[in-house]
């Protein structure tokens, strides 16, 4: 059985990383036309990496909860059943030890904005860090902004067509074309389940919801 995994920022809420559109979430304090689009960077490329080294240093101070474990977990008793695919930019599936794909990036990549050469971000990035590729300072975050094509998108396909089981973990569905999938794996035959503290506004087009925090809910489903 092929099974394919989304996860979005609430599978990292209880590591203490914020989600975005939560009572609280990110987007409540940040405007995200500031911090998540080209346009954003292009006006003020300090407030951006302000925003992002932020980032960065409170995901590298958490640790992966039970719901990573357990991901972690399921992939390593099927290592060619299952793909995870994560909106998130942190690398706490990764440090509980699965391989997650990336779609929105990574936190601890920098990109050129010029050449597209990326690098292993280093903790702090400012908008005067060159390229080490060019030389020009072009650094931005190597993350998916608005208006932005998503990463992996042709791996990604190929997946959710192939997919026997499709789950989405903790997150809201309000984001394009993550929140797609779930059509596109259901057209493509499969099982659809949301796992998620309530029943987003997407929860319509699922087969199942499990309703709870991930670190509860997502081992018990995996076990
Ligand atoms: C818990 C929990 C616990 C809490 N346990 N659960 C129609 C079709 C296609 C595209 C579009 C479209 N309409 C509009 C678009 C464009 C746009 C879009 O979707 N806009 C929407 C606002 C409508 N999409 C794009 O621009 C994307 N690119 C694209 O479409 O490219 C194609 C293209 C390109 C160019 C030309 C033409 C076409 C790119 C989207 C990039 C998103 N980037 C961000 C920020 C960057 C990364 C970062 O800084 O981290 O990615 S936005 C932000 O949202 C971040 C996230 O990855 C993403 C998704 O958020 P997520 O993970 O769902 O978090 P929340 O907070 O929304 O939800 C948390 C959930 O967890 C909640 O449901 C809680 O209940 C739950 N939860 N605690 C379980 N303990």
């Amino acid at each position: 059985m092929k099974i394919v995994i989304l996860t979005g920022a609430g599978v990292s809420a209880e590591s203490g990383l914020g989600t975005f559109r939560d009572k609280d979430g990110l987007w409540t304090k940040y405007d995200l036309n500031e911090v998540a689009t080209p346009e954003g960077f292009a006006r003020n490329p300090a407030l951006v990496h302000q925003f992002y080294n932020a980032r960065r240093s409170n995901a590298a101070g958490a640790v992966p909860n039970a719901a990573h474990d357990a991901l972690a977990r399921l992939i390593r008793t099927r290592p060619d059943d299952v793909t995870l695919i994560t909106q998130n930019v942190d690398d706490l599936h990764e440090r509980a030890g699965a391989t997650a794909i990336h779609m929105h990036g990574s936190l601890f990549t920098a990109r050129c904005h010029a050449c597209a050469a990326t690098w292993p971000a280093p903790q702090v990035m400012t908008p005067n860090d060159s390229c080490p590729e060019c030389a020009r300072p072009a650094t931005r975050p190597d993350v998916v902004w608005f208006g932005e094509m998503p990463q992996h998108m042709e791996l990604i396909h190929d997946r959710l067509l192939d997919a026997d089981l499709f789950a989405a973990i903790g997150t809201s569905g309000q984001v394009y074309p993550a929140a797609g999938f779930v059509d596109l794996a259901r057209e493509a035959g499969a099982e659809t389940v949301e796992i998620n503290l309530e029943t987003t506004d997407i929860g319509g087009q699922f087969d199942s919801h499990i309703v709870g925090p991930a670190s509860e809910t997502v081992p018990v489903w995996v076990d």
